[in-house]
């Protein structure tokens, strides 16, 4: 029934596409019909289709029906196609909104380059939507009410309160009743950057007294559903939990069918099939004999793949690879020998270095880089020559005391509205590692300017590259592909930084940036001594980047780190 659900999602866009155009409206209302029909069709689309019955739905004209005759053949739709190009995903996603039509977004759009969320928040916020023509103060309360339903239902949580949600369910559930096995599933375990709902997964007898238990968490608001093998429970800040109760023979292929992703389970219920088997949430069976079930690894080995890792699960070549044994060994928390970005209270950090020192110690770091702002950071407090000597001064001192752990000397210069830095090769070439980032000018063309910091034979790191905040902002226009082959062409290597609301460069970004051969630093940007237990963000984001140990420079020795640094080349 895959298709039904992809042929209504590009219909329904379609439709939002020519209405954002001002196109006739009879022809919007077909395809929104078609979109309607094919989202509750009880039967699979592509059954109907090779039995040549397309038209005898009700609902589905002739232009529709060749449609999807040509999107069930070929896999693409001429429409779909012309109707959205130029016309961003963000922009359309606006038109579920509340209140806001498409003849005003369109306006917006035009008028004042509204092309997200964020953009739309803004010209409500300087009153300048207000003065469009046919506008006005009511018409501009009654979108922001759209805007507060919209951002409830499209609501995701950071992964960092993600874990922490999670984790205080699960210690509660441990400490109340007895529990064989528990474990989060769904985007929290494949370590998404953020999660729509948490799922946890439990063994137990007792069904309904662990359900009690469960909707009786301190922190519960509402109780949405409570059963014998299922419960569901909204937490403080409208977060929803849900706790499924299996038994400990499916506990295995229920945790992979809990993990997901929808696509990685869809592909594997396939390979199942092939094999003469089903897949489901209550085990691999071979007619009546159950084959796997008690546990994820020998669902895995039961369809001839090596055991893939949560982080992976996304159906994007992970499948393949473990069929041919050739996934990757992904990073781990010990391979990491240290933190490469870290600031302390010369700028904008609360925490003295020798603080930092201690917890970078306590972690059992061999070394940390000291990173502060420089000088035209001025909202930072950013370092002057006079305060970086004084600096200095000082690492050199700690480093003489705590002899198990190394500090570094390093500086986040900025690169500034012309692409040059504002510290001299003379200042740069006596710290130990130089993180370059941009911190002002974000549409400016950031590409040519972070390329022209590459250029730098004393720039290290670009420190958050594409600069986006997950929770708030898109990031730099900059075009992250040339940066990546910049980086691989001047071997400079790119930051994952690891701070939860950046995760920069993210997933997808890590991967290609791997292919192509660039070098990975990764920084948890703390500032303050608890920012470095960030890290952990930062190693769940590499994997699902698919990076291995030796893509990654916190892996090498303080000796190697230097050594391999662009300068000594
Ligand atoms: P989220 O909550 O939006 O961040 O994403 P997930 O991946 O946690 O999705 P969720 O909570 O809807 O479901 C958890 C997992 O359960 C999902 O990753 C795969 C599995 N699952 C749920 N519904 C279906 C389904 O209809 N088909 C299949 N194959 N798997 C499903
Ligand atoms: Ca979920
Ligand atoms: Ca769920
Ligand atoms: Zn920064």
């Amino acid at each position: 029934m895959k298709k039904n659900k992809e042929l209504a999602r590009i219909f329904e866009r379609i439709a939002d596409a020519l209405e954002f155009k001002g196109a006739n409206v009879f022809k919007v209302v077909a395809y929104r019909k078609a979109a309607r029909v094919l989202d509750e069709l009880t039967r699979d689309i592509e059954e109907i289709h090779r039995a040549g019955k397309l038209q005898e739905l009700s609902g589905i004209g002739a232009g529709i029906a060749k449609k999807i005759d040509e999107y069930l053949r070929t896999g693409k739709m001429k429409k779909y196609e012309e109707a959205t190009k130029d016309i961003p995903d963000s922009l359309l996603d606006l038109l579920d909104i509340q209140n806001l039509g498409p003849k005003t977004l369109a306006l917006a759009n035009k008028k004042l380059n509204v092309k997200n969320l964020v953009d739309l928040k803004r010209v409500i916020k300087n009153g300048t939507l207000a003065k469009l023509p046919q506008m006005g103060e009511k018409k501009v309360e009654n979108i922001k009410k759209g805007i507060e339903l919209f951002e409830r239902a499209h609501q995701r949580l950071s992964l960092a309160r993600a874990r922490e949600i999670a984790f205080s369910v699960v210690e509660y559930l441990k400490r109340t009743v007895k529990l064989k096995e528990i474990s989060p599933a769904g985007s929290l375990r494949r370590g998404r950057e953020t999660v729509g709902d948490i799922d946890i997964l439990t063994t137990g007898k007792d069904g309904a007294r662990i359900i009690e238990v469960f909707t009786s968490f301190p922190q519960t608001e509402r109780i949405l559903a409570a059963g014998d093998t299922k419960g569901s429970i909204i937490v403080e800040g409208g977060v929803q939990v849900d706790l499924r109760i299996v038994p400990l023979k499916s506990y295995g292929s229920a945790l992979q069918y809990f993990t997901g992703s929808k696509a990685h389970n869809v592909k594997l219920r396939n390979i199942a099939r092939q094999r003469g088997m089903k897949l489901s949430e209550y085990g691999l069976f071979k007619g009546r004999r159950m084959c796997a079930g008690k546990r994820e690894e020998d669902v895995y080995k039961a369809l001839g793949l090596d055991y893939i890792p949560p982080e992976l699960r996304e159906d994007r070549g992970e499948i393949e690879k473990a069929q041919m044994h050739k996934l990757p060994r992904l990073i781990e928390k010990k391979d990491i020998h240290g933190d490469l970005h870290i600031h302390s209270n010369y700028s904008d950090s609360n925490a003295t270095i020798e603080q930092l020192v201690r917890a970078g110690e306590e972690l059992g770091y061999e070394y940390i880089l000291i990173s502060d702002h420089s000088v035209s950071a001025r909202y930072a407090h950013g370092l002057d020559l006079k305060r970086l000597h004084k600096q200095w001064e000082e690492i050199d001192r700690l480093n003489k005391k705590f002899t198990r752990i190394k500090m570094l000397k390093g500086l986040e210069v900025d690169i500034l509205k012309d692409g040059k830095l504002d510290f001299s090769d003379e200042v740069l070439k006596n710290l130990d590692l130089v993180i370059a980032s941009v911190h002002q000018g974000f549409t400016r063309n950031v590409t040519e300017r972070i390329c022209a910091a590459m250029d730098n034979p004393y720039v290290d790191i670009i420190g958050h590259p594409t600069g986006r905040l997950i929770s708030s902002r898109e990031g730099y226009q900059v075009d992250i592909h040339k940066v990546i082959e910049y980086a691989a062409e001047t071997r400079t290597w790119l930051e994952l930084n690891a701070y939860w609301d950046r995760l920069d460069l993210n997933d997808v970004n890590l991967r290609a940036a791997k292919e192509a051969g660039v070098k990975i630093s990764i920084g948890t940007d703390a500032h303050g001594v608890e920012g470095l237990s960030w890290m952990g963000y930062g190693i769940t984001t590499a994997r699902r980047g698919w990076l291995e140990p030796g893509d990654v420079v916190n892996t090498y020795t303080v000796n190697k780190l230097l050594r391999m640094r662009k300068r000594q080349r």
